[in-house]
């Protein structure tokens, strides 16, 4: 039982919410160790969203709102943690939301597949019943995806993951939205738009902007685009951790 008055509640809740999602067979038996590493750097910026970041979401709102084929990417982790938020997205986008994962067993393809319908997700993909094509110059369990989804997209968020497939999506000329707490990653390094934040503040202000630029022209929305760098956004992401450490 959790009790709200403990100092550290907010962050209990998010481990409860993890384990149950392992329990369900949802979490990949990994997924508990890349949430570790995920507290780590949420503490060492301050378990709060920057003003950098808030800068970083206003961006990706932008390209969310300026994209034809936008897809969202899901695995365990992010399942476990926001799957209301991102089904929230996928609705007021009606976008669709696309399976792919790291450890890839069709039982939890079945079990995440389950939470998305049961949140009224209209279309589901990289279900066990897709069709797949490999990702061109990448091997691995992420290298197949949906025909219709992500393979013919040009905008990806791929949430709490960290490898080659950010690279390998963004060669083929797509626009990749990465959520990851570290700042330093292959992930991060490696996408057009990385949001240093913890998804679970991350995902509100995502929807709240999409909503607030919702009417916003496509000129807005580019200048919006052209003036972010990724390069800064990520050295400031890195400044705003050194600036914990100054005494
Ligand atoms: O569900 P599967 O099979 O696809 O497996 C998913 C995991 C997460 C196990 C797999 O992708 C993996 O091993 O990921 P990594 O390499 O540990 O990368 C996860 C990244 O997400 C790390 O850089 C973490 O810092 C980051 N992260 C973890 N939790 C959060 C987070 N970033 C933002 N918010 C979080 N709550």
């Amino acid at each position: 039982m959790l009790n709200k008055d403990h100092p550290r509640y907010e962050s209990l809740l998010l481990r409860h919410k993890i384990v149950e999602a392992h329990k369900n067979g949802i979490l990949a038996d990994s997924g508990m160790i890349a949430h570790g590493r995920g507290e780590t750097y949420d503490y060492l910026i301050g378990e709060k969203t920057t003003d950098n970041s808030i800068n970083t979401i206003k961006v990706s709102a932008a390209y969310f709102l300026n994209a034809k084929r936008p897809v969202l990417s899901v695995n365990g982790n992010t399942t476990a943690l926001v799957a209301e938020d991102i089904a929230k997205l996928s609705k007021m986008l009606d976008i669709p939301v696309e399976i792919n994962l790291y450890y890839r067993t069709d039982e939890r393809v079945k079990r995440i597949e389950e939470v998305y319908k049961k949140l009224g997700v209209k279309e589901i993909l990289g279900t066990n019943d897709d069709e797949f094509i490999d990702t061109p110059n990448l091997n691995g369990p992420r290298s197949p995806v949906s025909i219709d989804g992500i393979s013919k997209s040009d905008l990806i968020f791929i949430p709490l993951e960290d490898g080659d497939r950010a690279e390998a999506l963004y060669n083929l000329g797509k626009t990749i939205i990465s959520v990851d707490l570290n700042p330093l990653s292959r992930t991060a390094q490696t996408s057009t738009v990385t949001i240093v934040d913890n998804i679970v503040r991350a995902m509100p202000l995502l929807i709240k902007y999409v909503e607030e630029f919702e009417d916003y022209s496509s000129d807005e929305l580019t200048k919006m685009i052209n003036n972010f760098d990724n390069k800064v956004n990520l050295d400031n992401s890195i400044r705003d951790i050194l600036n914990r450490f100054e005494l």
